[in-house]
This record gives structure tokens, C-alpha cells and sequence, in this order.
């Protein structure tokens, strides 16, 4: 799926600003046809969340509306042009409505959607309503809300995610009105391989109608054109700038489609030419070994809650520049796009996943929740496909996967993954070790372990001893290379002790140091991702003390503690 984009073919707005909303737990709006506008509203502003804006409300889930105004652009052409209205996420159901009729619905909390409203505008005064919903539940992606008789539950939360994160609602990313022209560009998909010094990079498209087409590839001196029937291209490029973390070479892509020898639709993509592969016991960027330094990571800031805010975005890929990581996990759903294209150009390699965190394998709502998986899987490559930050797809994150209906679940994402996307590694992110039955067909391994906190608590050293007895089990059973995606301990900044203590810097340092000097001993192990960037708010509960993780190596807030310093020496360079 295509982000919007304004050319001279093109024109989007983005209807980014302070709308009207209303919280509706009596479901109030239902019963009175608020879809046609409602009063009585608040101001709040979009996109963010919806959570942390008032002085209450923020545990709501439930039904909340939202309603703008907006007038029609010159240039925006109903006679001769399609015109979407496209969301780039709402948490977790948005229902939509313009000027009073029902334009359709999404489920899911992190991918766009988007409707043709081409019949439905007005040149003057369009009302746009929007119903939010974000309760949690037993056969949603991600589950909530779960009784203790379908599975164990870990900890009690308020409210009551299954998973360690806080459950913000509403409409999250921009909300752009743009035109496409009649028989337009639907999409684009690019892949590229390396020959020799070459570079091949091989475009197919989409269109609404049949029609010749004309592909451009520029950059880096190279200026190469095919004109083509059949919707697509193959570039040779000599002496290719490859892109990779120490230069993420771009070139521009640009698809032109032509009518009696005119140019009517433009559309225009960076790419990177690079290779991703495993290799072995090895994973491999442009035919080279890479090992990844970074961090889990999550969209969490005071205030702003889960909302697209690119200084907060522009602020973490300048501290993971600062700290020297080289690669990031969307851990646990999907990240904004602006976030995709910021690692495009900075270099940082990403393991993409999906929002399906906490899944469990009980009958009751399972065929439900596979899919769903599956649409946010084929949502989720859609949108991704032609990033080369992203290196891998991630299919899940910690299932409770000690289910006979796991592995089943788990070949059908994997193979769906990989139908839909042959050029990028699948994985899962576990917790289960090597009783994981689905590492046997996953590309790689991806293992989240806490040795020395909720294990072996604080036993530093026996839960080093742990871990490398457990990598090598999962190696010798599996043969696969192994990422360690999650391991680390909370730290209160400032909390400080000469001895060994919980919650201090100085413990959060001597982990993750000694857990680094284990991976670093395993020649199988090609990453270490620490749990997490920065502190990030999480439902309440006793594990939890102000509804925040503190296992960042940067506050919420984002100065650094003392481990981010260490590995910042640690990591030095990024490669
Ligand atoms: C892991 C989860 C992650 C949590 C982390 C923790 O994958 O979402 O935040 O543990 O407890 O199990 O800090």
C-alpha cells in the first residue's frame, strides 16, 4: 500500500489538527445517529492518543467519537479524479462515516486503511466522523481481557493487557485526503539482488486500468529508463551503491504512467539496493556477515501517548546513532511509516513485526485470531515490502506457545509471510527455548530470556551460566542463527549502590554487560537486541511501580543512564 504523496499528478493533505471528541460509554452515538455529528464535544488533537490528553479518562477503552470539517482543495476533482480518504493506524476499531454515509470499517491497531470517498464529497464543508473503539478482548490481536480458564495468566493489570505495554486508544497517525487520477498507480513492489558489482533491481506494478508505463531509476550517477507493457522492469545497475548501514545509499524509482504519450500519473519511491540472507549459521547483508546491536523499542511518550510525533521519532534515531546500534525490533506492532523511511535513510536494519503479542492457543476464538494474524501479516508486508531497513519479518512476539495449536498457527504465518515475501527472512519471537516447535521451520531464532531478574533473580552470574548452556541447546537442536531479542532489568534512574542491588544502574549495567560477553562467545548468536530504548508506559500492576517499565537504557523521558554510556563505548562502531 502506498503512502500518499503530492507531484503534479497528485495531491494529498493531511487533516492533522485539534478535531471534536466525545467518550461514549453508554453507547449514546449508537442510538442517536452521531454519525451524523454530534455536539457537546471536547477538543483533542490528532493524531495521538486519546489516553493522557484529559485530566480523565485514561483507562478508557470504550466507544469515543471524533468529528472535522473540511473543505475541498482546487485541484481536488471529483469528475476526474479518485480521492481516498487513508488513516495510517486508529487503536484497535474505527468505524468512519462522510457526511452522514457509512464509508467502512478496520480492525487492527497499527496498519493503514483507506476508502474511496470520490462519490461521497463535497466541495464545501465535508463532515468526517470516526467511532473508536479499543476494548480489550480474548479474540482481538492483540488478546486482552482474558479469564484465567482459557490460559495463565501472568499478573493482574489495570487494564487488563495481555501483554506489557500500555493499551492507548484512538486515531494514532495522520488522517490524508489525496487524489489519485483516474487509472492510476495502485502499486509498487521492488526487489533487488546484487551481481557482481551490479546492482539488479527488478520493479512491478499495479494499475487501476491496463497501461503502458514508463520506470526511471536515478541516483548515484545512474540514469536508466524502461518503458514497458507489461507493468514491469529490470535495472541493471553498474557500480551499484549499495545500501547499508554505514552508507544507506538511496536511489529514486520513479513510475510515470503514459496515455497517448502523456505522462498521467507519477509516482516516486526510494530504494535501497541491497541483499538480505542466513547463510549458515550467519546472517548476511550484501554477501557480508552482520551481527545487530540495538534495542526493542516502543511508540510511547508523555502526552502524546502512541501518536506519530516525528520529534520524538527524529530524537530516538539520533540517540540509536548516538549509541552506536545499527538495528531496532518494532517489538510489539508495527511503527509508523514516517519511522519506516527514517531507517531508510539513517541505515538502521529493523525486524518487522506484527502486532500479534501475548497470542494464546485455546479453541475458543482461535480460528478469530489466526485471521486476523494473517490480515495484519498481508497488511504489514503491503506497506513494508519496499524498505530496505526492514530485514526480517517478525511473525509474533512471546505467544504461549506450549500449546498443541501452536505450531500449526505458527507454519500457516510463516508460510503466508513467505508466499507474500520471498526475499526476507521470517522469525518468531519466543520465550519458550528450545521446547519452541516452530523454530524448527522459522528462518532464524529470536529468544527473549531475563536470566538474573524474573529468573534467577539476582544471580548475575548463574543466569549468564544459564544462557550459554541455553543457546547452545537451541543451537545444537535447531542449527539456526540466533538473535537474543529481549534481555535486560529495570533500572530507577538515579537509583545507585556499590553492591549488587536490584533496580539500580549499576545492576542493569553489570547484566547486560556479562549477557553481552556470553552471545559475543557464541559464534551462532548475530544479534543482541537489550530490552528497551527507553523507559515506557505500561498497564498498572505490582510489577510496575508507577505504570512504567524501567528497563530503558534511557528514561521515558530520554536522557541516558548509565548503560546507555557503556554501550555506547561497547558498540562503538555501528557495523
Ligand atoms: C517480555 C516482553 C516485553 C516486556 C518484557 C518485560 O516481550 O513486552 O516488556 O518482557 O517484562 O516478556 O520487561
Amino acid at each position: 500500500m502506498l503512502f500518499p504523496q503530492s507531484n503534479p499528478f497528485r495531491q494529498a493533505i493531511n487533516l492533522a489538527g485539534i478535531w471534536d471528541f466525545c467518550f461514549d460509554p453508554g453507547n449514546i452515538g449508537a442510538q442517536t445517529n452521531w454519525a451524523n455529528g454530534f455536539s457537546d464535544a471536547r477538543p483533542i488533537a490528532v493524531p495521538a492518543s486519546w489516553n493522557d490528553q484529559f485530566a480523565e479518562g485514561r483507562d478508557y477503552l470504550g466507544g469515543a467519537w471524533y468529528q472535522t470539517r473540511f473543505d475541498l482543495p482546487l485541484g481536488f476533482d471529483v469528475a476526474r479524479q479518485n480521492i481516498f480518504l487513508r488513516f495510517g493506524s486508529v487503536n484497535y476499531f474505527a468505524e468512519v462515516w462522510l457526511n452522514g454515509a457509512r464509508v467502512g470499517s478496520h480492525e487492527g491497531g497499527h496498519l493503514p486503511f483507506e476508502f474511496d470517498v470520490t462519490t461521497l464529497l463535497r466541495r464545501e464543508a465535508n463532515a468526517l466522523v470516526v467511532r473508536v473503539e479499543g476494548e480489550l478482548a480474548f479474540d482481538r490481536v492483540p488478546p486482552g481481557n482474558i479469564v484465567p480458564t482459557l490460559t495463565v495468566s501472568n499478573e493482574v493489570k489495570l487494564p487488563a493487557a495481555s501483554f506489557d505495554f500500555f493499551p492507548f486508544c484512538g486515531i494514532h497517525r495522520p488522517v490524508f485526503l489525496y487524489t489519485t487520477p483516474r487509472g492510476a498507480i495502485q502499486d509498487v513492489t521492488v526487489t533487488t539482488d546484487i551481481a557482481g558489482t551490479s546492482g539488479i533491481v527488478r520493479a512491478q506494478i499495479a494499475t487501476r486500468e491496463p497501461s503502458s508505463a514508463r520506470i526511471t531509476l536515478d541516483g548515484h550517477n545512474a540514469h536508466l529508463v524502461v518503458e514497458t507493457q507489461s507493468n514491469a522492469a529490470t535495472f541493471e545497475v553498474p557500480h551499484a551503491a549499495l545500501w547499508s548501514c554505514e552508507s544507506p545509499n538511496l536511489y529514486t524509482l520513479t513510475v510515470e504512467l503514459l496515455r497517448e504519450g502523456a505522462v498521467f500519473d507519477r509516482y516516486t519511491l526510494p530504494i535501497g539496493i541491497r541483499t538480505i540472507q542466513v547463510v549458515g549459521d550467519a546472517l548476511w547483508l550484501n554477501g557480508k556477515p552482520v551481527y545487530l546491536k540495538g534495542f526493542g523499542r516502543h511508540e510511547d511518550f508523555p502526552v502524546n501517548g502512541r501518536g506519530q510525533n516525528s520529534a520524538v521519532n527524529v530524537k530516538d534515531f539520533a540517540l540509536l546513532e548516538w549509541i552506536n546500534a545499527n538495528s531496532f525490533r518494532t517489538s510489539h506492532y508495527p511503527y509508523a511509516e514516517e519511522q519506516m523511511d527514517l531507517a531508510d535513510r539513517l541505515g538502521l536494519l529493523v525486524i518487522d513485526e506484527t502486532p500479534a503479542v501475548g497470542l494464546f492457543f485455546a479453541e475458543q476464538g482461535l480460528s478469530r485470531r489466526l485471521e486476523l494474524c494473517r490480515q495484519m501479516t498481508r497488511e504489514l508486508i503491503a506497506r513494508d515490502k519496499n524498505h530496505p531497513s526492514v530485514i526480517m519479518w517478525s511473525v509474533a512476539n512471546e505467544p504461549k506457545s506450549d500449546h498443541p495449536n501452536a505450531r500449526a498457527f505458527f507454519r500457516d504465518l510463516y508460510d503466508l509471510a513467505k508466499s507474500l515475501d520471498a526475499t526476507r527472512p521470517v522469525t518468531l519471537v519466543s520465550n519458550q527455548g528450545v521446547q519452541e516447535e516452530s523454530f524448527a521451520f522459522m528462518d532464524l531464532v529470536c529468544l527473549n530470556r531475563y536470566y538474573g531478574w524474573y529468573t534467577n533473580l539476582g544471580q548475575i552470574e548463574t543466569g549468564a551460566q544459564k544462557l550459554s548452556g541455553e543457546l547452545d541447546a537451541l543451537y545444537a537442536k535447531f542449527h539456526k542463527p540466533i538473535i537474543l531479542t529481549e534481555f535486560g532489568a529495570d533500572a530507577l534512574p538515579g537509583w545507585h549502590a556499590v553492591e549488587t542491588e536490584l533496580f539500580t544502574e549499576e545492576f542493569q549495567v553489570e547484566m547486560i554487560l556479562r549477557d553481552i560477553e556470553i552471545l559475543r562467545s557464541k559464534s551462532f548468536v548475530v544479534g543482541e537486541h537489550i530490552w528497551n530504548l527507553c523507559d515506557f508506559k505500561t498497564a498498572q500492576g505490582l510489577r510496575r511501580v508507577g505504570g512504567i517499565n524501567y528497563k530503558g537504557a534511557f528514561t521515558r523521558e530520554r536522557r541516558p543512564k548509565m548503560i546507555a554510556h557503556r554501550l555506547r563505548d561497547l558498540w562503538q562502531t555501528k557495523g
